[in-house]
């Protein structure tokens, strides 16, 4: 059997406990990936060095494999704060509005790639898979090849792709998406970023793309698909019942105090849409007096990507935002949102999500949106809470019996809080049981075995 090497900016050992928690989507789902296969997980430490060296560091925890580099400050600056947070991420998930172009970023983003090529190249051998992850590392797979490397060679992106019209303003955009064609199998959230790239590829490469998903460009011919991320359903749902979690949701239970709690949970970020869920949420107070006091929302939002100026605005949007809410509204014994700032282990996570009657998850665009998939997950099945989903996350083209809503509406999220705090328990049921079953069915396990079959079916390149 081939060896799967897994890479990504970020390695992070599987610590399903850790308190502060705030492990994005992608480390949480592929220390899940790792367990099951034999073979290495590399990436960045995390750490900043005065120069780099090409060190690396081999681990081993909870049976899987690490290997990490050590980057130079000037690399996380143009690299991962730079190009990949400042103009890939923005632009990715349409906000062309925040997308900040800048030579040096490019720059940096090529040098690092370049050194995660030369570095990494020696530990893969002939037979394995390589499995390249996200928008940090688009052109590692040609660097990759430039060193003569001829094996099997995956990528997923776990964000949006952006339509062609928006791709354009990003410079030299046509050499960062030909890029990708070094790559066997390339894989994407949901059909919605596939038909991007499709059309993308049509229209500005000039590539032909046949309906069982081979593209071709000039005499290169790939395998273009969907594989929607799922989450460790099984895990997920021994977090939800284990001791800790019982006691996270006994916690939360007696503060609310017979309220019900709308939760939220959401890296600080700007695509995530909390500022528009605090404004509908707002109109919901506004419209309906007499549910004031009855209920709150708990948005759990730990900061991330602080160097990188624009998180610091949202942050400082957000806490005026709230502080402002909360003025306007507040009692002596009740505060209409709670606003935490931390990461919590997943166990209490899911003992919160358990204990909430409703989730309002409203990111303005998302690849997938894990955090949808927990909430079903950790419901109790007798009498399981409303998920209020975005229409504009991946995840709601498998939850459909969500209450989609289109984030930028108050008026939708008013009504869809409404709806949810009076829809009968049976009408909860029946849109739960359908929705955990696509959650279980379509689990990390079943995205894994879907992109590595692929992969281990394409061509070698
Ligand atoms: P993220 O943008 O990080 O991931 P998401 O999919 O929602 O978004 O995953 C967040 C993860 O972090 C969840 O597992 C959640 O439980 C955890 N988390 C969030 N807040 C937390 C807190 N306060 N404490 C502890 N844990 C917390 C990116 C893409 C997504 C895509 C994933 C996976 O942006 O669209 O779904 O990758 O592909």
């Amino acid at each position: 059997m081939s060896r799967l090497i897994v890479i990504s900016n970020r390695v992070s050992a599987p610590r399903p406990n850790d308190p502060k928690g705030a492990q994005g989507g992608l480390s949480v789902a592929l220390a899940a990936a790792l367990r099951e296969y034999r073979g290495i997980w590399f990436g960045w430490s995390g750490n900043k060095v005065d120069e780099f060296t090409g060190h690396i560091d081999l681990q081993r925890h909870g049976g899987v494999t690490t290997a990490t580099i050590d980057l130079e400050e000037q690399d996380v600056d143009e690299y991962y704060n730079g190009y990949a947070n400042r103009t890939l991420w923005p632009l990715f998930h349409y906000r062309i509005d925040l997308a900040e172009y800048d030579r040096s970023f490019a720059g940096g983003y090529e040098r690092v790639n370049e050194r995660f090529a030369g570095t990494a190249s020696p530990l893969i051998e002939p037979d394995d898979l390589v499995w390249v992850h996200d928008y940090h590392l688009i052109p590692l797979g040609a660097q990759l090849r430039e060193r003569g490397l001829k094996n099997r060679m995956g990528f997923f992106l776990h964000i949006p792709f952006p339509p062609s019209r928006l791709m354009v303003s990003l410079p030299f955009h046509e050499g960062l998406v030909l890029s990708l064609l070094a790559y066997d199998v390339i894989g994407f959230q949901t059909e919605e970023w596939l038909e991007s790239f499709r059309h993308y590829v049509e229209r500005e490469l000039g590539g032909r793309c046949e309906p069982d998903g081979t593209i071709h460009v000039g005499d290169r011919s790939v395998h273009a698909a969907a594989y929607p991320i799922g989450i460790d359903y099984q895990e997920f749902c021994e977090a939800a019942t284990s001791e800790r979690s019982t006691q996270a949701y006994d916690r939360l239970k007696k503060s609310a105090d017979g309220r019900h709690t709308i939760i939220g949970v959401d890296r600080l970020d700007y695509s995530k849409g909390m500022e528009e869920r605090f404004l509908g949420y707002r109109r919901f107070l506004e419209e309906h007096g007499d549910c004031r006091g009855k209920l709150f929302l708990l948005q759990i939002a730990p900061p991330s990507r602080g160097e990188v100026h624009t998180y610091e605005i949202i942050r400082e949007d957000l806490d005026e935002l709230s502080g402002r809410i909360n003025g306007e509204f507040a009692e002596v014994d009740w505060v209409p949102i709670r606003y935490v700032n931390q990461g919590y282990a997943r166990e209490d996570l899911a003992g919160f999500y358990r204990a909430s009657e409703m989730a309002l998850i409203t990111p303005l665009r998302d690849g997938m949106n894990l955090v949808a998939k927990e909430y079903v997950a950790a419901q109790d099945p007798e009498d399981p809470g409303v998920l209020i989903l975005s229409r504009f996350a991946g995840a709601a083209l498998q939850m459909k019996d969500a209450i989609l809503i289109n984030p930028y509406s108050k008026d939708e999220i008013s009504d869809a809080i409404h709806t949810a705090l009076t829809m009968p328990k049976e009408e909860r049921i029946r849109r739960w049981q359908a929705m955990n079953e696509s959650v279980k069915n379509e689990d990390v396990v079943a995205w894994r075995r879907a992109f590595v079959g692929a992969l281990e079916g394409a061509g070698k390149g």
